[in-house]
């Protein structure tokens, strides 16, 4: 008997993402000081040289962002937005086969990123605000809405819920709904928790075991754990020796029924998808 369920699939402007395993969004950030003067088309081609690596490493995706999203980060303006990213998508999205998203909530940089050649919009704000929900309808690309308690500048000062997974599920479907209602088709609707968004280590906890619930909603799922603090809070580690927790949290993320890990580092996490999945439900 031969199985007719349909695997989903995010279609970027034509690159197509099938969400038949776990896939790899790799992280690319345009840093505000590596634009000093004169520096700018070396920080292009460096930057493309890291996308060409994370493809050529396994990714699915590159998310590009010229935001800080980091708690306590200072907002940065639409203009030094677009003048961070809008380069490198170009000439990431000319040199590589994958699509690229664009990190950001700012709904003028959605409407650039995507004419740049992006095919995807990953909002760490679920497209609220100003009139994102309209553009993202509009430029008709997926788009993935993010979780997350107060403003990054404050949210880890005092995060609170009722029940943190009730809460948190509460708003993302209220999200998609809405989004839906206002012609963002289901199909390019990716929901994720956001771990570290305004949560405490007990609150990560409850919704990372809550996996397997959300994904049960029928929205592919993106997880983002990579060296956050609750690998360094597990294993007492700085950011750039959280690779080994973070991978480990990516495969039982994976298992649980995330569709998309955003990480970080993506030789690693991929071959951790290929052993985590082999493993699990083996068919030899
Ligand atoms: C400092 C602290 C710098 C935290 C950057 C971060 C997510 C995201 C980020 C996520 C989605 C990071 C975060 N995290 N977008 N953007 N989901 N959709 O660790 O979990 O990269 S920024």
């Amino acid at each position: 008997m031969s199985s007719t369920a349909t695997v989903a699939e995010l279609n970027c402007v034509g690159r197509k993402v099938i969400l038949d395993r776990p896939r790899i969004m790799g992280v690319l950030n345009i840093t505000p000081d590596s634009f000093s003067d004169g520096g700018r088309w070396l920080d292009v081609a460096d930057a493309v040289r890291q996308a060409q690596a994370m493809q050529d490493a396994g990714a699915d995706l590159i998310d590009i962002g010229g935001e800080s999203t980091r708690p306590g980060a200072e907002p940065v303006s639409v203009h030094q937005e677009l003048e961070r990213v809008i380069p490198v998508i170009e000439s990431v999205v000319a040199r590589l086969r994958i699509p690229v998203s664009i990190d950001t909530s700012k709904p003028e940089v959605m409407r650039q990123a995507v004419a740049a050649g992006a095919g995807m919009i990953n909002d760490v704000n679920a497209l609220r605000q100003g009139d994102a929900v309209a553009v993202a309808a509009e430029l008709a690309v997926p788009v993935c809405l993010m979780h997350m308690q107060g403003q990054p500048r404050v949210m880890q000062e005092a995060p609170s819920y009722t029940d943190v997974v009730h809460d948190v599920q509460g708003f993302l479907l209220e999200r998609a709904h809405h989004c839906e209602d206002r012609g963002v088709a289901r199909g390019n609707i990716v929901l994720d928790p956001g771990f570290g968004f305004g949560k405490t280590l007990q609150h990560n906890l409850d919704l990372f075991t809550a996996i397997p619930a959300m994904a049960a909603h029928g929205y592919p799922l993106l997880i983002g754990v990579s060296r956050k603090a609750m690998i360094g809070q597990f294993t007492n580690r700085e950011t750039d020796c959280r690779v080994a927790g973070s991978i480990v949290a990516a495969a039982l993320a994976a298992l649980k029924g995330a569709s998309i890990l955003r990480v970080h580092d993506v030789a690693e996490t991929s071959d951790a998808l290929k052993v985590a999945t082999a493993l699990w439900s083996p068919r030899a």
